[in-house]
């Protein structure tokens, strides 16, 4: 089983990628953290409590910061052209949702749950960096006791999606970005060079709402916004950004990684741009040096990935 800490902006690929979490049998959901992105964070953190709801989901909910890493980073507003103004496909989420959040902020309830099960907890985080960066801010020696940290992020050997050099995930929060990538924590990093190959089309959403029930027919709902969208990028379908990351937990074979240290660029024309150091090609000394090697996926077997969420997000309890 993989103890799995779900940090999160939903965000559409966000729920998918939750009821994923929720519905495979190897991962053991400890908690969802909340972080701002695709929606500032008192909306992503009311949408964590609507689907914990909604799908009976029995992690709690912590509450992210609202700002980045360094404050004083302008705010450039929230991508509702592609979220909705809900950030769940404009699906009418209720204003408030009656449940209690962990009393803790986000970055406190990560630091306490390793803590509490050292060596034990995966990472996903799949918004920006910034609870996981004020984590090891407040207690770096947690990079010591997380077994893994998987985020979906970041653009290599392929052009941005928010500028030609950056992913939104990496942009929204460089500087964070670039405290969790250079720790001494093992990460691996699913970015546009392999989410982007990763289309789920309609008929396979229709098909999984058919064989996976109310929940499954909820996330087909608030899918369909999104899925709208992506017709600019797309032939048909959506790409499942978040969820390729939690597949990677389960199923990392049926990905391609290559080592080496990650730097984030912060400032300038290509802030929040990530490159690596391949670990097999030699440079002269350079910022990348004397830092962890991290993974980074440059291939991708997209039709396993999807037929593994397919199936997942189908099963029924
Ligand atoms: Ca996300």
């Amino acid at each position: 089983m993989h103890k799995v800490i779900f940090d999160t902006d939903p965000g559409v690929d966000d729920a998918m990628a939750l009821l994923f979490l929720h519905r495979h049998p190897d991962i053991d959901l400890i908690g969802i953290t909340s972080v701002f992105g695709n929606a500032s964070v008192e909306t992503t953190t009311r949408n964590a409590l609507f689907l914990k709801q909604a799908w009976n989901i029995a992690a709690p909910v912590a509450k992210g910061l609202g700002e980045t890493f360094n404050h004083g980073r302008p705010h450039v507003g929230w991508p509702t052209g592609i979220h909705g103004e809900d950030g769940l496909g404009n699906i009418d989420v209720p204003e408030t949702i009656d449940l209690p959040l962990d009393p803790r902020p986000a970055h406190r309830f990560i630091i306490d749950t390793v803590r509490t099960n050292p060596g034990e907890v995966t990472l996903v985080a799949v918004g920006r960096m910034t609870n996981l960066a004020l984590a090891l801010r407040d207690d770096p020696e947690i990079a010591g006791l997380v077994k893994d940290v998987v985020i979906m992020g970041g653009a290599f050997d392929v052009p941005g999606n928010i500028t030609p050099a950056a992913e939104a995930n990496i942009h929204g929060d460089p500087e964070a970005a670039d405290v969790v990538m250079t720790a001494p924590w093992p990460v691996t990093v699913i970015g546009l060079d392999v989410t982007t190959r990763t289309v789920m089309t309609r008929a396979m959403l229709v098909d999984i709402a058919e064989r996976g029930g109310a929940p499954a027919r909820l996330l087909s709902d608030i899918s369909q916004f999104y899925i709208t969208f992506y017709e600019q990028h797309v032939d048909d379908g959506m790409i499942v950004h978040d969820s390729c990351a939690c597949a990677y937990v389960v199923a990392p074979d049926l990905f391609r990684t290559r080592s080496g240290s990650v730097r984030v660029i912060c400032g300038g024309i290509a802030d929040g741009q990530t490159i690596q150091k391949p670990d097999a090609r030699l440079f002269p000394p350079s910022p990348w040096d004397g830092l962890p090697s991290q993974k980074v996926c440059t291939g991708i077997d997209a039709e396993g990935v999807l037929k593994l969420i397919a199936d997942t997000l189908s099963l029924s309890h």
